[in-house]
């Protein structure tokens, strides 16, 4: 149940909006909780991005990130425009206090959202939630400025991991279009969210890779990383997010998987990603974790060679070879 024109009488009314999106933002998050103010002040009203969490050091460059504030008093608000929240406690530690705003807006692609708005504009076959605002703002009456075709492409080119994943459709790739002849700065997107590396980070990289170990006949793939590595390089855990991708990666993988040494005494983090249709959440599980069934995690006690040799026993199980 979608009320588009609900959605836009609400924006269109209100002088000031609060901008809300979800807990540990993302590239659409951010995307859209900034195009959206600066669309809305380009309006003439008063809008204010909420950050309610922080911010990503890849994503720190974005047209209007000093304008993030913690420091907002809802009731001073005509409505608040929520982002990219499929679910109301998403929103971070005041979810309920913005929840019991009168005039909450919810603009979203997430099959699942809890319609919690007054108003609420759920496309749930949408790429992202960026691609929703790309046709939005021009009903609100909003040009869109190179600024805010910067944000909305950054929204969609990370939500289709650079249009590669399942959420990449013909519409997304359209709105891409437009929002390039309208002045997006695509090189700097791909750039400083896909590229941009450190020195440090591409050695442990290395250290990482040296670990990999393939088992299984090539079905199941993986990398450990020491603490000791993180630590001699001065590198968090933050710094190897997108690691597990170059197991996944291996032509004939079923299944790959990192795992993390955490700090303290014999913990060790797991990430698992499933090529072959198998569900990974069931696995993790079997260590107390959970997850997606084709992305999840866990933590188990033990050792990383004691962690591994069960966890690929699990594996084979999972794929059937055992
Ligand atoms: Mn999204």
């Amino acid at each position: 149940m979608n009320d588009q024109a609900k959605v836009i009488a609400m924006l269109r009314a209100a002088r000031s909006v609060l901008v809300v999106t979800h807990e540990n933002p993302d590239g659409d998050a951010i995307g859209g909780l900034l195009g959206l103010t600066h669309a809305l002040r380009n309006l003439g009203k008063q809008a204010t991005p909420y950050d309610v969490d922080r911010m990503p050091g890849y994503l720190t460059w974005v047209p209007g990130a000093a304008w993030l504030t913690n420091d907002a008093d809802l009731a001073a608000y005509d409505a608040v425009c929520v982002l990219d929240c499929g679910a109301a406690n998403r929103m971070g530690p005041r979810w309920q206090e913005i929840l019991a705003h009168p005039r909450v807006v919810d603009v979203d692609h997430h099959p699942t959202n809890e319609h919690y708005g007054a108003a609420n504009l759920v496309e749930g076959t949408a790429s992202s939630t960026s691609e929703i605002l790309c046709r939005l703002l021009p009903e609100l009456g909003a040009a869109i400025t190179p600024a805010i075709a910067t944000l909305l492409y950054l929204g969609i080119y990370t939500d289709t991991t650079m249009f590669q994943n399942s959420a990449t459709n013909p519409a997304a790739l359209r709105a891409c279009g437009d929002l390039v002849a309208a002045g997006a700065d695509f090189q700097t997107v791909a750039r400083r969210v896909y590229i941009d590396t450190s020195a440090a980070r591409l050695a442990m990289l290395g250290r990482v890779l040296a670990t990999l170990q393939v088992d299984d006949g090539g079905k199941i793939v993986g990398m450990v990383c020491r603490k000791k590595d993180l630590d001699e390089l001065g590198l968090g855990p933050d710094d190897l997010e997108t690691f597990v991708e170059h197991p996944r990666a291996v032509i004939g993988a079923g299944v790959a998987y990192m795992l993390r040494e955490v700090d303290g005494a014999g913990l060790v983090k797991g990430s698992l990603r499933a090529i072959a249709d198998i569900d990974v959440s069931l696995v993790a599980g079997r260590f107390g974790g959970g997850g997606h069934k084709k992305a999840a995690g866990f933590r188990a006690k033990g050792t990383l060679a004691e962690v591994r040799a069960q966890l690929i026993e699990y594996l084979r199980q999972a794929l059937g070879t055992a």
